[in-house]
């Protein structure tokens, strides 16, 4: 089922003129005919419309923070943003050589419980009191503070905060000004945590894991394991993963990332400053990737072996690749006799939608809708460059950076380079093109391309095109439930995973396959099937 441009002003009429004009710049239906389609993101959601974004504190300490493992991580504000943030996106952990079972503090919550008092007189002591206690009971290697919105109203200076009680106990105390309200969606917060981490982490360390292909994964939160599994097979091919950023990671590795060769990246959306920044500071090149669905790792695996441009390393990779297709595509058959044909829908945070794309069609379906959170211009258009691992180590200091059409965002990345303006900008200007390569790229005409989607145009989007499957977020999930259409929740991946590589593409095609088979579909009546809704 399709929709029409004219189905698509049917379901613009019920908005008044302005949000009317808005929304539609923020619809797209894919047409190959038009060079390149574009789409608007990243911009404020209209007031008063149920979207299903996050904030700028869910960003900071929720997504990119929060995974670090042996730190203790502050919430400064009331209990509520730290207790309903706390756990629930599986991101998960565990002891390794680095980090012993007693450094990890994954699974506990702190807060400074700000009460009323706190917001009239000020909860600066309140929040120097708090650390003095987790040093006192838990000696972290390093601590965060991440402020929620009470914090800038009233004007709490969580910096000095921190800097003072770095001086009293010798340890790192990092302070985040990542305010709920801040920017338009949680995006704002991956860009307040990625400038500070590099700041004042990446580069303290010295020591490079031991290894001739040394790499960083950064993207990936180690959701249900997807981490583990994606580690697993690069180190089966002879990777050493310096770090992953920042799932399962830890303090220390952070300070080390640094040092390895390549940086892999997962997710684009809350990383890519980093790994941009990397490679003006340390000359360390990165390469978009993508573990999610098979063809996806294997294509992935080929690209990151070329980029050692290693003999060895090639053949070790197209051996691991047979061992493992061996197990999983029987696997897959089976299932896509199953799912063949079938359609999804596909609406997540900033770079799943697409990932999965990839995965669906492995298993032979389409995802006929698919749109994002928070994503900018150049997730929706696209964008990567293969580089190559130099293997003078010296030459590794000649910069190189990747232009992207929302280059603005960049404007103050000198600062965190330690460049001046000048000489970054003349760094810019010698800058090879890549070839493009984003969602709107691999959709197929017909299909709806949809940014920063609320609650009516989710329900009227399943009405008109009826997907068999809804990949959906932590709130929306109950509003598939409710069309009659079974889900699956791809943030947390509900309590399962991992999704990632080889082994995940076999969890998630059993998955799909008992949700889209599940009898009890049948017994929901959808709306519009009850004689009452409009058609
Ligand atoms: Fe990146 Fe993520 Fe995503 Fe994201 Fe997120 Fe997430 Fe996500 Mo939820 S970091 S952009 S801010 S891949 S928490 S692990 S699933 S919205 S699509």
């Amino acid at each position: 089922m399709a929709i029409t441009e004219k189905g698509m002003e049917d379901l613009l009429a019920t908005y008044p003129d302005t949000v009317k004009k808005n929304r539609k710049k923020h619809l797209l239906i894919k047409n190959s005919a038009e060079a390149c389609q574009q789409i608007e993101a990243n911009t404020r959601t209209i007031p008063g419309i149920i979207s299903q974004r996050g904030c700028c504190f869910a960003g900071c300490k929720g997504v990119v923070v929060g995974p670090i493992k042996d730190m203790v991580h502050i919430v400064h504000g009331p209990v509520g943003c730290a207790y309903y943030s706390w756990g629930t996106r599986r991101n998960k952990a565990r002891a390794d050589d680095t980090t012993p079972k007693e450094n990890i503090y994954s699974t506990l919550c702190f807060t400074t419980d700000m009460q009323e008092p706190d917001i009239v007189f000020g909860g600066e002591k309140k929040l120097s009191r708090m650390i003095d206690e987790v040093v006192e009971m838990f000696h972290p290697r390093a601590i965060t503070i991440s402020a929620t919105c009470p914090v800038g109203l009233i004007g709490d200076d969580i910096g000095a905060v921190a800097r003072a009680a770095q001086e009293r106990h010798g340890i790192q105390v990092l302070a985040f000004n990542c305010e709920g309200y801040k920017g338009v969606s949680q995006s704002a917060g991956h860009h307040i945590a990625n400038n500070n981490i590099m700041e004042h982490v990446i580069g303290k360390g010295t020591q490079r894991k031991p290894g001739d292909y040394v790499i960083n994964i950064l993207g990936e939160y180690n959701i249900g394991g997807d981490g583990w599994e994606i580690e697993r097979i690069l180190k089966d091919i002879g990777y050493t993963v310096n770090g992953i950023m920042t799932g399962d990671s830890s303090y220390v590795d952070i300070r080390n990332l640094h040092l390895a060769d390549l940086n892999l990246v997962q997710c684009h959306r809350s990383i890519n400053y980093i790994a941009e920044m990397m490679e003006t500071k340390y000359g360390m090149p990165w390469l978009k990737v993508n573990f999610i669905g098979v063809d996806a790792t294997c294509k992935t695996l080929r690209e990151l072996a070329r980029c050692f441009n290693d003999e060895a390393l090639i053949g070790r990779t197209e051996e691991v690749i047979a061992r493992e297709l061996a197990i999983v595509e029987p696997v897959i058959e089976h299932y896509r006799k199953i799912l063949n044909g079938k359609t999804a829908f596909g609406f997540v945070g900033g770079s799943r939608s697409h990932h999965y794309q990839h995965l669906l069609r492995d298993l032979g379906m389409e995802m006929i809708v698919a749109g994002y959170e928070f994503a900018h211009r150049d997730d929706y258009e696209g964008r990567q460059v293969i580089p190559t691992i130099k293997s003078d180590a010296d030459s590794r200091n000649i910069p190189e950076l990747h232009l992207k059409p929302d280059e603005e965002l960049y404007q103050d990345a000198h600062v965190y380079l330690n460049l001046t303006k000048e000489k970054f900008e003349e760094i810019k200007k010698n800058v090879p093109l890549g070839h493009y390569e984003g969602m709107n790229p691999d959709m197929k005409d017909g299909e709806v391309i949809i940014d920063d989607i609320n609650h009516y145009e989710f329900e009227e989007l399943v009405r008109k095109l009826k997907p068999d499957l809804i990949l959906t977020g932590v709130r929306d999930k109950y509003i598939a439930h409710k069309l009659g259409v079974p889900s699956r929740q791809l943030h947390s991946y509900d309590y399962t995973g991992p999704y990632a590589g080889f082994n995940g593409a076999m969890t998630f095609a059993r998955e799909v396959a008992n949700a889209v088979t599940t009898p009890a579909w049948k017994l929901v009546t959808a709306p519009w099937e009850d004689g009452k809704s409009k058609e």
